[in-house]
């Protein structure tokens, strides 16, 4: 293009382009997407600045002048609408009169809500709250708490063996632990009696899924040891928290029952929480609910672990939280607390 007529056509129809783009920016991202299309280094006034060699002398400095013209009208109108801009993103002023923001707050899962109400009996009455691993050796689930091998027993408490080489083969095979009593077999071998501990935790049992059945829940258990404990002070100190969870009129009853840690062993059961024991769906017409099992440690688990059971005596309990969660809330089915529904478990 060397006819400055030419080029002067071709400058307005840029100008007129210009205008029209600028006009349409309306962020700092498109006021800047403009600036590179008419300035940048591949603009055509860029083209056109390059060309002017073409020009002979006399029109050189006349196309020359009317290109820089341009080129500075564009810069400033740029810098205006940037500036425009600018002034008007400063942030509204603060209604401080607004109400403030809520933020929700999370909440202790049901069933660790529970576990606590629990632990919290124990606690003033001198029990301490002990855990230990989910991984454990067959020695301390089973053999330590008189569950022979060959023993029918071992049935009840079926198990997720670990597939891996066992670090202390002459304890046994490693497993996920299908009750917490092998935390209480590990404090008793590193510890003299007597002694009062509770021990909270997840336990692991290959359970097919259904309303009442997870095979994976929370048990707490407990274990006093003294050179002399009966019955009567297991009868004592499992009212007193079954009454303080329940309520302080709550009837309690203890049912003869076989466990192989424990003899003598029982069931204990409230008055059902729904009819006061007069028979509803809740206790299947029974009126009472089963909440946990106990007895007094059987000799040989205390032999078991080097303590002489001529010399001490000691009882024991065990229950599942999710059951007595269940009973607490009126919740039918233990799969709810596994789902993590945010509408089931903000209730709590
Ligand atoms: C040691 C000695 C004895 C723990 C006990 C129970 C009775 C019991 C069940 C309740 C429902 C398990 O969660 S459940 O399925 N437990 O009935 N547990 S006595 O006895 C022990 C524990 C450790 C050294």
């Amino acid at each position: 293009m060397d006819d400055p007529y030419q080029v002067q056509e071709s400058l307005s129809k840029l100008k007129e382009e210009f205008e029209i783009a600028l006009a349409q920016a309306n962020t700092a991202g498109e006021v800047e997407l403009v600036r590179v299309k008419f300035l940048g280094r591949k603009s055509p006034l860029a083209a056109h600045l390059k060309q002017l060699g073409v020009f002979p002398p006399d029109q050189r400095a006349t196309v020359g002048k009317e290109l820089n013209v341009l080129k500075t009208t564009f810069e400033n109108k740029v810098d205006e609408k940037k500036q425009a801009r600018l002034s008007q993103s400063v942030l509204p002023a603060v209604d401080v009169t607004l109400p403030g923001l809520v933020h929700p707050l999370g909440r202790l899962h049901p069933v660790t809500q529970t576990l606590q109400r629990l632990l919290d009996c124990f606690r003033p009455l001198g029990f301490e709250v002990v855990e230990g691993p989910e991984l454990d050796y067959e020695f301390n689930n089973f053999d330590a708490l008189n569950i022979p091998r060959d023993h029918p027993s071992r049935e009840n408490f079926d198990t997720f063996f670990v597939d891996a080489p066992s670090p202390e083969p002459k304890k046994g095979k490693l497993l996920l632990r299908s009750h917490t009593s092998p935390v209480q077999i590990r404090v008793m071998q590193s510890r003299k009696a007597p002694l009062r501990i509770v021990v909270p935790g997840r336990v692991y049992r290959p359970d097919p899924l259904d309303a009442s059945h997870s095979f994976m829940f929370h048990q707490v258990e407990g274990l006093m040891v003294d050179d002399r404990t009966s019955f009567t002070d297991l009868k004592g100190v499992l009212a007193h928290c079954l009454q303080r969870l329940f309520g302080p009129s709550t009837k309690v009853r203890f049912r003869p029952h076989f466990f192989p840690f424990t003899e003598p062993s029982a069931e204990v059961d409230i008055a059902c929480t729904g009819c006061k024991g007069s028979g509803c769906a809740t206790c299947g017409r029974k009126g009472w609910l089963e909440i946990l099992g106990c007895g007094m440690v059987h000799p040989n688990v205390f032999r078991a672990v080097g303590y002489d059971p001529r010399r001490v005596q000691g009882f024991a309990f065990g229950m599942g939280v999710e059951r007595i969660a269940m009973l607490t809330h009126g919740i039918r089915d233990i799969r709810l607390f596994f789902d993590n529904d945010l509408r089931f478990l903000s209730q709590f």
